[in-house]
């Protein structure tokens, strides 16, 4: 898995092209490209840096659930979706601190900027946790993964339950070439803080085992694609529980991925780490439904990566 994520990364390298992005950070992207990860030769967990899985769980769990609430991510130390809710809060009226224009890029390039913005973060952060009322009127994020999955509005007013209706079919007509959950609704696209990254995902089933295959529009070599890779191949693991099949392939195919100009040095430092073995996914074996899985029930065994390499996350 490592081999092909890094034979990836050395083409966006060498091929790809220069492009600045919306984010002003600058980026080498390539247009297209897939990979396949057996679930066989272990679980797809990237070796060359360390991966925080157990940020991936807790993600996972909150879209099943269908929460788009980042309260329930708080609550498990998970702060990977704070400055989309903190981009919300800071332009409504209801935010009197200082000013937090354009946060994500200037919190990187002035250090007394940061830490007023980190601050205001906590702040933010610690209310969510502590008022109710707050965590409701700024904590959701509307129509992310959770709502889309599990709670797509359609024209007619009616609730379409994706996930729920996906794995149905899986059971019942495993053959079909319909067993897909989209994320994507031009209808959210102009006003979403950050339209979905990971398009579409489709399943297949041939004799006992079960493969997902995910579009993802848009991919962040280094700080979002390990991290994508495991959420999705944890979810075929899931999937294929509640189904009773097998986890089989995971194919992650891709719009533009790229490697951010200021990632350069990380991603090269990866490239001269030596590969690992995969490590193997432990789910609690009492746990058979998808809905009922707690963080607690699933966790990584055998992970013995390379240490943690620090990036800058483009906002
Ligand atoms: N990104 C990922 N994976 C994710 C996610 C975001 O790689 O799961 F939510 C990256 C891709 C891109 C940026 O670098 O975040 C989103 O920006 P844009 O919407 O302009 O593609």
């Amino acid at each position: 898995m490592t081999v092909q994520y890094l034979h990836l990364a050395e083409k966006i390298l060498k091929e790809g092209n220069d492009r600045g992005d919306r984010t002003g950070t600058g980026t080498r992207s390539i247009f297209g490209h897939q990979m396949r990860f057996d679930m066989a030769d272990g679980f797809p967990l990237l070796t060359t840096k360390r991966v925080a899985f157990r940020l991936v769980v807790s993600e996972l769990l909150w879209f099943i659930k269908g929460d788009t609430n980042i309260r329930y991510l708080l609550e498990h130390n998970n702060h990977i979706w704070d400055e989309w809710a903190f981009a919300n809060y800071v332009q409504s009226d209801a935010y009197t601190g200082p000013d937090m224009t354009n946060f994500g890029l200037r919190s990187q390039e002035d250090e007394s900027f940061n830490e007023v913005y980190q601050s205001q973060m906590r702040q933010f952060t610690d209310r969510i946790l502590a008022d109710e009322q707050f965590a409701a009127e700024f904590g959701d994020l509307g129509n992310v993964y959770g709502a889309q999955w599990r709670a797509w509005q359609s024209r007619q007013g009616e609730v379409i339950d994706q996930l729920k209706a996906v794995i149905e079919q899986i059971k019942h007509n495993p053959q079909s070439r319909r067993l897909i959950v989209t994320a994507w609704n031009p209808e959210d696209v102009p006003t979403a803080a950050l339209p979905p990254c990971h398009v579409l995902f489709q399943f297949y089933v041939e004799e006992d085992k079960l493969s997902l295959q995910l579009y993802q529009r848009s991919g962040d070599l280094f700080l979002g694609v390990p991290f994508n890779i495991a959420s999705y191949a944890l979810l075929l693991h899931l999937v294929a529980r509640e189904t009773g099949l097998k986890a089989g392939e995971f194919i992650h195919s891709f719009g533009d991925v790229h490697i951010y100009q200021n990632h350069f040095d990380q991603i090269e430092t990866q490239l001269s780490r030596e590969v690992k073995p995969l490590p193997r996914l432990w789910l609690n074996p009492e746990k058979t439904s998808i809905f009922d899985f707690e963080v607690d029930d699933i966790r990584v065994e055998g992970y013995e990566p390379h240490a943690l390499i620090k990036a800058p996350v483009a906002v």
